[in-house]
């Protein structure tokens, strides 16, 4: 059998961590965000794949409006191959009864305490939901696989960390389970613990702090032969990168610094976060308004982070700030004979109260 294992798509969640400027382009990528869920069904159905294996956080929470939800799961239910529907610690509102004609539309495959499974063909597919999660509820689970047939295992939760609040248990425990795959939700970037016990990461990413590819497992088992593989999917990445300038450099300068550090294709689809270093012109910060406006034609989505000090030019700060304390601290800095700069940074820094200089 094949199946695509995705999850964590968060759909509906207010992305606050990219300062999205205009409420427009924010819901721009809402919808891309939702979208999202639609390609992985047609990606399923393209690639024959028999089942379809969402791990849970699908929601980011109960808000979306109940006919786009409606339409979501209707999409599920229309879908050519089966899909089997985890609920992960975002989602748990989908347990409530009012939620249920949803779930239980035709082609959608859920679990629950007592629906521990589904089977068609040769094959078992196991699953416990995030509120459900307990290893009496695992070892019930264990005792019912028959080993002749594939087995695979569902679960949304941290494996790893004790101390998340959704911990489930010791990944390590997993390996010892008679399961051919064990399908993981809840953290956002895609792992392997074992070739065959996987977190898929979410196949959209979310903000800045979600850099690198995001995507979805493809896998394949035929009789005990198996592999899978994470296959890149998003229509975005998000990318944090360094540009450094130099006191001499024009505003004009630093934009072209920054365009040149990409290619054309990337900067017109992707999130970008630029984080100047290096020196500045001035005590003032950075004008953050004009560079962007040089640099939003270029790029889909752009923000500057001002991680820049200003040069410190001391002929020039003991003109402009004559007979006053600042330019008797760079003298008095001047006279030592080691120059301790950090120091007199510092002090300048309290004088102008500024962050760092
Ligand atoms: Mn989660």
């Amino acid at each position: 059998m094949r199946f695509l294992h995705a999850a964590d798509f968060h759909l509906n969640i207010t992305l606050k961590s990219a300062s999205f400027k205009d409420t427009a382009a924010h819901e721009r990528r809402i919808r891309e965000l939702q979208g999202s869920l639609e390609r992985i069904v047609h990606e399923a159905e393209e690639k024959k794949a028999d089942a379809l294996l969402l791990a849970g956080d699908i929601f980011d929470d109960p808000y979306m409006p109940l006919a786009d939800m409606e339409e979501l799961f209707e999409k599920l239910s229309r879908a050519e191959t089966k899909v089997f529907f985890l609920v992960g610690n975002h989602d748990t509102f989908l347990q409530n009864k009012a939620y249920a004609r949803f779930l239980e539309k035709p082609n959608i495959h859920t679990f629950s305490k007592e629906r521990i499974k589904h089977t068609f063909a040769a094959c078992t597919i196991y699953g416990i939901n995030t509120r459900d999660f307990s290893e009496g509820h695992l070892q019930k689970i264990v005792r019912d696989v028959d080993a002749s047939r594939t087995n695979i295992l569902m679960l949304h939760g941290d494996v790893k960390n004790r101390k998340d609040e959704h911990y489930l248990l010791d990944w390590k425990k997993l390996r010892d389970f008679p399961f051919d795959y064990i399908a993981l939700g809840h953290i956002h970037k895609h792992e392997f613990l074992t070739p065959s016990i996987a977190y898929s990461g979410n196949p959209e990413p979310l903000d800045f702090s979600e850099t690198g590819e995001r995507g979805y497992i493809e896998g394949e088992i035929r009789r005990k032969d198996f592999s899978a593989k994470f296959l890149p999917f998003q229509k975005r990445l998000f990318h944090v990168h360094p540009v450094s300038i130099t006191a001499k450099d024009s505003p004009e300068e630093i934009a072209e610094r920054i365009r040149s550090a990409f290619f054309a294709e990337t900067r017109r689809n992707d999130f970008f976060r630029i984080e100047l270093q290096g020196e500045r012109a001035g005590m003032d910060p950075l004008d953050k308004d004009t560079l962007l406006s040089l640099l939003e034609d270029d790029f889909h989505y752009v923000e500057l982070k001002d991680k820049t000090r200003p040069a410190l030019d001391f002929e020039e700060l003991k003109k402009s700030y004559k007979d006053t304390i600042i330019a008797h601290l760079v003298e008095m800095a001047e006279e030592k004979e080691d120059m301790d700069e950090e120091s007199l940074r510092l002090a300048l820094g309290a004088l102008f109260q500024t962050e760092e200089v």
